[in-house]
């Protein structure tokens, strides 16, 4: 016997990965409700290699008898109706950015900050954090514990997979533009995006920061540690699936490379890929449709103090949203915090 769960935005990437993520873990499950926006009423979506689910309409579900919702629409939709499904008794695990700030909302991931879980008591609800973020505090939290850092440089290079189906489609279509001598058609991107990059992901804030960067900042003070200052430069690259990062770290006392391989290898979630020769790094291609949070690159910086760097990547859709989801609610049953399946 198992839970009774509901998916919201289940038609999205994000949505069909969190179902695709629950079969293939086996999560206890009794029931599995599909839910999304009015107009995807009467599509399908598999979960697991036999189930088909008939996708059920957001607005006028009634989440009585639901355990636990996995939510991944926008911000907007999520902020009407994650707390309706908590008022209705759910434990709702929220993957957009409406709630990851609120002081009442833990915001967690399972190998960083596993006991804030118990906080969802307050509101019912507990935040996934931005994909960015939760592939570099994975790979920051072990040498955090060895060394306490000071201050984290951050580049990323970002999947279009990250910004939605409508995303990769433009990517995919302006390549093939490209090729045949097409019109340039941008929709989602400010830019092209099909053989460029654009150093330009979410809204401008007004010190001249990305949203995207903000939340980098700021998800990774609440997770991790309040005193780490952080600088985030967010780039979307044309690559359909894997987010990388190269991370720069300042510590509080010197560490070395081996020993930051070495507390790495120990670290739960995390794949050490580090020879320094040719292929002996791994790229966002090759981490598409793995769990691990891959690291790579290692190696001292002796341009500042007690400096490191590291390459950082990890499915964006798995560990950077849906796979991350999947293991709070693993966690919410291991801690007993669910009332136990019937
Ligand atoms: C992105 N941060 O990659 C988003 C997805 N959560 O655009």
């Amino acid at each position: 016997m198992g839970y009774r769960v509901a998916v919201i935005g289940a038609t999205g990437n994000v949505g069909r990965e969190m179902l695709s993520i629950l079969a293939e873990r086996e999560f206890p499950v009794d029931q599995v409700v599909a839910l999304a926006s009015e107009r995807s009423i009467g599509r399908e979506v598999s979960f697991g290699d036999n189930d088909i689910l008939r996708i059920q309409e957001l607005a006028s579900f009634d989440f009585k008898g639901i355990d636990i919702v996995l939510s991944s629409p926008g911000a907007k939709v999520s902020a009407v109706h994650s707390p309706r499904a908590a008022k209705a008794g759910a434990v709702v695990i929220d993957n957009t950015s409406h709630f990851r700030m609120d002081p009442d909302v833990p915001l967690v991931v399972p190998e960083v900050n596993p006991q804030a879980i118990a906080q969802f008591t307050r509101k019912g609800i507990i935040a996934n954090p931005n994909c960015s973020t939760i592939q570099m505090v994975v790979a920051l939290k072990p040498l955090h514990d060895l060394a306490k850092i000071r201050r984290v440089v951050v580049s990323t290079y970002q999947s279009v997979s990250g910004g939605g189906k409508e995303a990769m489609d433009e990517l995919f279509n302006q390549t093939r533009a490209v090729y045949v001598n097409d019109p340039i058609v941008k929709e989602k991107f400010t830019k092209q995006i099909a053989f460029n990059v654009i150093p330009h992901i979410d809204s401008f804030m007004d010190d001249g920061s990305t949203k995207e960067e903000w939340k980098m900042v700021v998800e990774t003070k609440k997770i991790l540690d309040p005193s780490i200052k952080v600088i985030a430069h967010c780039v979307r690259v044309p690559v359909f699936i894997g987010h990388a990062e190269m991370v720069n770290i300042e510590f509080e006392r010197p560490i070395s490379a081996g020993e930051a391989r070495a507390a790495l290898k120990r670290a739960p979630g995390v794949a050490v890929v580090d020879h320094r020769q040719d292929e002996g790094y791994v790229t966002p291609v090759e981490v598409a449709g793995e769990d691990s949070v891959y690291v790579s690159r290692i190696r001292e910086d002796s341009t500042i103090e007690n400096g490191l760097s590291m390459w950082v990547a990890a499915d964006n859709l798995r560990k950077g949203a849906a796979l991350n989801t999947v293991q709070i609610a693993e966690a919410l049953v291991k801690g007993g915090y669910l009332k136990k399946a019937a």
